[in-house]
């Protein structure tokens, strides 16, 4: 099926964008549209991640959108940086996740709390591509409450001891490297750069998913690994490292979350505009109205939060508890239209021939990882009434 997507901007939102956030983001759709709608459907179908895409992705800027020029990123500025996950997961979420784990889970604690010589060495080859990375802080018994973690490591010498498990990897299972979060003899958490040919470190892949089916998820087991100690990220240890990363790769899926829903809107609004039944297009029934007008708004309302969002992260404002609120919004607003749009198909919703299921599913881990919709809502919660209802 030809990807005839246009966007929708009921709001006039393109004209809060400058030049470079236009040309930016016309280059992500543009390479969505030729290299992404035309084989995305196939790799969800045989749940293969299109490995293949990566260099693409590294073109269109989407690996550390937000890191400086000079280790190999793109050095945009934050709404610049949502766009392009905008765009991304408008073709798929998946693609989107991949590009999220490089950028704001690996790239980002390497240039925050790695040293000079960690950065030279890892970012600008994760820049390009050419090595693809994955962020191990859920745990088999710990998924909400990662501060609970038991991955651990012991001094030895001029490298440390690992061993643990981490579970629910997204590109664990091609990954060349992995950002590990693990406690010291003293249960304090650093950040471990591990990688693939350490021995004792595999990553086994995890099967049989209804969702994110084009992006490869697995396991990370550490037995023994001796990592050099030249690989602890030194500048930041305890669990609010880790929950910094979460806070830039949270920002971005309220970006995403928009172009998966406006591809299952404007889907939508298409297939009802050609559907004929009881000698009219379906579009103009009082009830299919109802959908689609109650899609725009959502999807208006949610574009502002993005990007008054960004505005703030452009100024060093925006909190934790705001970009949580964007997420948590966002995402159940994509959920919603999803199922909304697919019964505007009828029977073709649920086929491969349209975005719409595949987005459906995908969106159902989006609202279950980098923090679920209610940790989301229990971290708005606790911002507002200073309650702790976590625990
Ligand atoms: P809490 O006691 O609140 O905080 C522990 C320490 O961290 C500090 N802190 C932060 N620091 C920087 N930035 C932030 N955003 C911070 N939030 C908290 C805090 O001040 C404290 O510091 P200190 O010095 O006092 O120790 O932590 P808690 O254990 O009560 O947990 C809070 C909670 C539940 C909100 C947090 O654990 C949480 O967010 N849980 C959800 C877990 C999660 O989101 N996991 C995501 C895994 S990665 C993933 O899903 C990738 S999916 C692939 C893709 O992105 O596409
Ligand atoms: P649990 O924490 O067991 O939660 C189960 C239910 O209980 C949820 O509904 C939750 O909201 C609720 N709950 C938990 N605590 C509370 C509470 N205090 N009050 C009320 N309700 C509560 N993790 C990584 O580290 N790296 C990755 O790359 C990564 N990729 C992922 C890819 C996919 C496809 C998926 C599905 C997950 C991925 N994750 C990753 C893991 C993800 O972050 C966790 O699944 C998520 O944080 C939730 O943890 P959990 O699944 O263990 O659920």
């Amino acid at each position: 099926m030809k990807d005839s997507f246009t966007s929708p901007d009921y709001y006039k939102i393109d004209s809060l964008l400058t030049e470079e956030h236009l040309l930016i983001r016309q280059a992500a759709r543009d390479w969505v549209k030729k290299e992404v709608s035309p084989i995305i459907e196939d790799c969800a179908q045989k749940a293969r991640f299109p490995s293949e895409l990566c260099s693409g992705l590294a073109s269109v800027g989407a690996f550390g959108p937000h890191i400086p020029t000079e280790y190999g990123g793109a050095g945009l500025d934050a709404i610049g940086y949502g766009l392009l996950m905008q765009e991304i997961e408008r073709g798929d979420s998946g693609l989107r996740s991949t590009a999220s784990v490089q950028s704001s889970l690996v790239m980002y604690p390497i240039w925050k709390f790695g040293s000079e010589a960690q950065k030279q060495k890892y970012l600008p080859k994760l820049a390009t591509g050419e090595l693809m990375g994955c962020f191990g802080l859920t745990e088999p018994d710990h998924g909400s409450n990662p501060g609970d973690m038991t991955t651990h490591f012991k001094d030895a010498g001029d490298h440390v001891i690992l061993n643990g498990a981490k579970m629910w990897i997204s590109n664990a299972p091609f990954a060349d490297v992995a950002v590990v979060w693990a406690k010291n003899e003293q249960g304090r958490i650093h950040g471990l750069i591990v990688e693939r040919d350490m021995e004792g470190f595999s990553t086994p892949e995890t099967h049989n998913k209804w969702s994110l089916r084009a992006s490869a998820t697995g396991e990370l087991l550490f037995q023994n690994v001796k990592v050099p100690k030249e690989n602890i990220l030194p500048e930041k240890s305890g669990l609010g490292a880790p929950l910094m990363c979460l806070d830039s790769a949270r920002y971005g899926i309220a970006w995403g979350a928009i172009g998966a829903a406006m591809d299952c809107y404007d889907t939508a609004l298409r297939y009802a505009q050609e559907r004929i039944q009881f000698d009219k297009p379906i579009a103009a029934t009082q009830l299919q109205q109802k959908k689609l007008a109650e899609m725009i708004t959502e999807i208006t309302k949610a574009q502002l939060l993005a990007w008054r969002l960004g505005v703030l992260q452009n100024e060093g404002e925006a909190t934790t508890a705001q970009i949580s609120m964007a997420k948590r919004n966002n995402v159940a607003m994509a959920v919603a239209i999803a199922r909304e749009a697919r019964q505007v198909l009828g029977a073709m919703g649920i086929t491969g021939e349209y975005s719409i299921m595949r987005h459906m599913m995908n969106l159902e881990s989006v609202i279950t990882y980098e923090g679920t919709h209610d940790i989301h809502l229990l971290i708005t919660g606790m911002d507002i009434t200073g309650h702790n209802a976590f625990r």
